[in-house]
C-alpha cells in the first residue's frame, strides 16, 4: 500500500475523495498550477468558459517558454492575451525570455509537500524538491485554477532505490537513462518514481530534477525526491527558506515494487534516434560523425549542467565541422554563468548562445540540417520532432554533449578527457542565488484585476461547442496506426504549426499530417458528407509523450468519436475523455488485425454499456465481426464522457 513513502503523505494530505489502493480513483486538492504558451491559451480559453472570478489555487504561473519565434503577428497575439488573462485572473506572469517553465519553477515556485498541476508532460521536474507534480491536458489544468480537484487513478508507488556513488563523467542524466534503458517508454504508466538510498545524498536539487524531469518518457504519473537538508540549502539559497519542510520517508515505508540501481556501476549512456528508451553506452555509439550539438532544454539546462559544460570548454573550441549552441534554462542561470565567467568559456569556444526558452526541442529557430545527426542534452528526440524529418537525434548528458562537439563526433568523454587532459569538476551551488525575478510579473490585487480587459488578437478564435455522446454510434474506420504512436505524430509542433494553438479551426488542419497527408480531408468527408463518426486504431501505448490537447481536440473537431487502442498513454487516454472521444481497448489485442482503412462499423448500446460498466461491442459491418473492447474509465470520466468532454460536464454542475 506503500504507507509512509513520500508520495503516499502527500496525496494522503491532499485527498479529497476516494481509496489509496492502486488502481481506484482517487481525486485530489491541487495547491498550485503551471501553464506554458503552447497549451495555455486554450486552457485559459477554457478557464474563461467557467466563469469563475479569480483562480481558486494558492499560486499559479504563467509561463512564456514554447513560441518565441515572432515572425508576424501570431505569437505575439497569443502572448499579450496570456498577460491580460494573468492580470485579470490574479495568475503570475513569466514573460518571454525568462525561461523554461519547469525551470523557472523549480527555482522560484516549487515547495515540498504541496502539489502542482502543469499543462505539460514534464511538470514532475518540480517533483525533484519534493513536490507532487503531475502533468495534465490545458482542461485539467483549467479546471483545478476553477477550484476543482484533480482527478486520477492512484498509482502504484515504486521505489528506486540509489546505492553507490557516481564515477566522474557519469551523471544524473545517466540515472534516468539507465532507468529508460530497462523499464523502456512504457514502464512507468500508473506508476509514481519515488527515489531513495544513499546514492540521493549526492544529489543536487538541478540534478534530482533532471532525473524527474525525464520519468515523464516513462510514462510515469511522476516522480518525486525527498525534501531533505539538500533541498532545504538550495531553498535557502533562492531566498526562500521558509517554503522548505522535511520531508522523508519513513523508517518503515513500503514501497509496491523497488528497482535498485548502484549508481558506482553506471556509464555515460545515450539515447539513439528515436526514442528516448533506445538507450546504450556511449562507447557503443562512438565515431559517429555530428553536425550539431546543443544544450539547454527542461532537463539539463540549470547552472549546473552548464558551469560543467562551460568548463570542459575552457580554452578550447568546438569542431569546425559542428554548430554548437547553447540554450540556459532560465534567466536566472544564464545570469549566474555570466557572473561567474562560465558564459565567456562559451563564446569563446565558438558556440552560439540562444535565448532562455523551449527553441530547438520542439523545432523552434534551430533544426538539423537534412539527414543531419544532432546530439542533445534534451528530453525527447521522436522523428520529426526537432524539425527535420530526417535527422537522427540522440539525447545524452551535457558533457557527452560538449565531448562530441569539441570531438566532431560522438566520443565518451572520459576518453575525450583522458586524450585532451580534462578535469571532471564537482559544481558547487552557490549560496545565494540572483532570483532573477525582474521579468516576473505578481498578480494584481483583486478588486484592480476585475477592471483588466483581456486582450483577444485575431490568433485568438473561439472555442468550438461540442455535443454529447450519442447512444449509438455509426463511423468508419479512417485511419489505422501502429505502436507506440507520440501526440507529435498526432498533432505536430514546429513553426508553422505551433502558433495556431490558439485558433483550433486552422490547426486541426495538421492533424496526422506527417504520418498520413490525407487523413484531414478523408475526417472531414467522413464527418460532412456522410455525416457519422470516425474512428481510430491504433497500437499499443497510442498518444505517449507530451500532454497537449491538441492532439485529442483537433481529432475531435474533425469528427473522431472513438478510437480503439492495444494501450493508452496516461495523459492522452484522458485528454480524450476531456473532449468527449472514448478510448477503447481491445479485449484480445490480436482483434487490432480484424479492421481495415474504410470499414463502416456500428457501436450499438453504447450509453448502456458503459452505465452497466459491461464491454462494449464494436461491429465492423465491412467484415461483419463482432469485437469485444474494454475500457479504463472511473465513474467521474463515463460521466464526462457522456456529457460530451470536460467542459460541459463543469458546466452542467454549476448549473445545479
Ligand atoms: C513537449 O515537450 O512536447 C511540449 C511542447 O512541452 C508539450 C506540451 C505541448 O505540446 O505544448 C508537453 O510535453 O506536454
Ligand atoms: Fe520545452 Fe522541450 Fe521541456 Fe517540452 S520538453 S517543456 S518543449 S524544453
Amino acid at each position: 500500500m506503500a504507507k509512509g513513502t513520500v508520495a503516499y503523505k502527500i496525496i494522503e494530505k491532499h485527498l479529497v475523495s476516494g481509496r489509496l489502493i492502486p488502481g481506484e480513483e482517487i481525486a485530489i486538492k491541487i495547491d498550485q498550477t503551471l501553464t506554458q504558451d503552447a497549451t495555455g491559451t486554450m486552457a485559459y480559453l477554457q478557464f474563461e468558459a467557467m466563469g469563475v472570478d479569480r483562480v481558486k489555487t494558492e499560486l499559479s504561473v504563467s509561463y512564456i517558454d514554447h513560441n518565441m519565434l515572432q515572425t508576424d503577428y501570431k505569437n505575439p497575439d497569443d502572448h499579450k492575451y496570456l498577460m491580460s488573462v494573468a492580470k485579470r485572473y490574479g495568475v503570475y506572469l513569466s514573460k518571454p525570455g525568462n525561461g523554461i517553465c519547469h525551470q523557472v519553477h523549480v527555482e522560484r515556485f516549487a515547495k515540498p509537500g504541496k502539489t502542482l498541476l502543469g499543462s505539460d508532460s514534464h511538470t514532475p521536474t518540480s517533483g525533484g524538491v519534493g513536490m507532487l507534480a503531475i502533468g495534465a491536458g490545458g482542461l485539467d489544468v483549467a479546471a483545478a485554477m476553477a477550484g476543482e480537484p484533480f482527478y486520477l487513478k492512484m498509482p502504484r508507488i515504486v521505489g528506486v532505490k540509489l546505492t553507490g556513488t557516481l564515477p566522474p563523467w557519469v551523471t544524473a542524466k545517466d540515472i534516468i537513462l539507465e532507468l529508460l534503458r530497462r523499464l523502456t517508454v512504457k514502464g512507468g504508466v500508473g506508476k509514481i518514481f519515488e527515489y531513495f538510498g544513499e546514492g540521493i545524498k549526492e544529489l543536487s536539487v538541478p540534478e534530482r530534477a533532471t532525473i524527474t524531469n525525464m520519468g515523464a518518457e516513462l510514462g510515469a504519473t511522476t516522480s518525486i525526491f525527498p525534501s531533505d537538508e539538500i533541498t532545504r540549502a538550495y531553498l535557502k539559497a533562492q531566498g526562500r527558506e521558509e517554503d522548505w519542510i522535511e520531508l522523508l520517508p519513513d523508517e518503515n515505508a513500503e514501497y509496491d515494487e523497488v528497482i535498485e540501481i548502484n549508481l558506482s556501476e553506471l556509464e555515460p549512456l545515450i539515447a539513439c534516434p528515436h526514442s528516448p528508451d533506445n538507450v546504450v553506452p556511449v562507447r557503443e555509439v562512438e565515431g559517429v560523425k555530428v553536425d550539431q550539438v546543443v544544450i539547454g532544454s527542461c532537463t539539463n539546462s540549470s547552472f549546473v549542467d552548464l558551469t560543467r559544460a562551460g568548463k570542459m570548454l575552457e580554452g578550447r573550441r568546438i569542431h569546425p565541422d559542428v554548430i554548437f549552441a547553447v540554450a540556459p534554462g532560465s534567466k536566472q542561470a544564464l545570469e549566474l554563468i555570466a557572473q561567474e565567467g562560465i558564459l565567456l568559456n562559451f563564446l569563446k569556444a565558438g558556440a552560439r548562445v540562444l535565448e532562455s526558452a523551449c527553441g530547438p526541442c520542439i523545432g523552434m529557430g534551430y533544426a538539423p540540417p537534412s539527414g543531419g545527426v544532432s546530439v542533445r542534452s534534451f528530453n525527447r528526440n521522436f522523428e520529426g520532432r526537432s524539425g527535420t524529418k530526417d535527422a537522427k537525434v540522440y539525447l545524452a548528458s551535457p558533457e557527452v554533449c560538449v565531448a562530441s562537439a569539441i570531438a566532431g563526433e560522438i566520443i565518451d568523454p572520459r576518453r575525450l578527457a583522458e586524450r585532451e587532459g580534462i578535469k571532471w569538476i564537482k559544481v558547487q551551488m552557490p549560496e545565494r542565488f540572483p532570483y532573477g525575478d525582474e521579468a516576473i510579473i505578481p498578480p494584481l490585487p483583486e478588486e484592480e484585476a476585475k477592471k483588466v480587459e483581456i486582450y483577444r488578437g485575431p490568433n485568438i478564435a473561439p472555442l468550438p461547442e461540442f455535443d454529447e455522446l450519442p447512444t449509438e454510434i455509426q463511423g468508419e474506420v479512417s485511419l489505422i496506426v501502429g505502436d507506440n504512436i507520440t501526440t507529435d505524430h498526432i498533432m505536430p509542433a514546429g513553426a508553422n504549426i505551433l502558433p495556431l494553438r490558439s485558433n483550433i479551426y486552422a490547426i486541426s488542419e495538421y492533424v496526422y499530417h506527417y504520418v498520413d497527408p490525407e487523413f484531414v480531408s478523408r475526417a472531414k468527408k467522413i464527418r460532412d458528407e456522410k455525416g457519422i463518426a470516425n474512428i481510430i486504431i491504433g497500437g499499443e501505448n497510442y498518444g505517449q509523450g507530451s500532454s497537449r490537447e491538441h492532439a485529442a481536440l483537433a481529432p475531435r473537431f474533425l469528427g473522431v468519436r472513438v478510437v480503439i487502442a492495444k494501450s493508452f498513454a496516461r495523459i492522452h487516454h484522458a485528454n480524450l475523455i476531456n473532449f468527449g472521444i472514448l478510448p477503447l481497448e481491445f479485449v484480445d489485442k490480436r482483434d487490432y488485425a480484424k479492421f481495415s482503412l474504410g470499414d463502416e462499423v456500428h457501436i450499438p448500446e453504447l450509453i448502456d454499456r458503459l452505465k452497466g460498466g459491461k464491454e462494449i461491442l464494436v461491429i465492423n459491418k465491412t467484415t461483419k465481426e463482432e469485437i469485444a473492447c474494454k475500457y479504463s474509465l472511473t465513474p467521474k470520466q463515463v460521466s464526462v464522457l457522456l456529457s460530451g468532454g470536460l467542459l460541459r460536464w463543469i458546466k452542467n454542475k454549476q448549473k445545479v
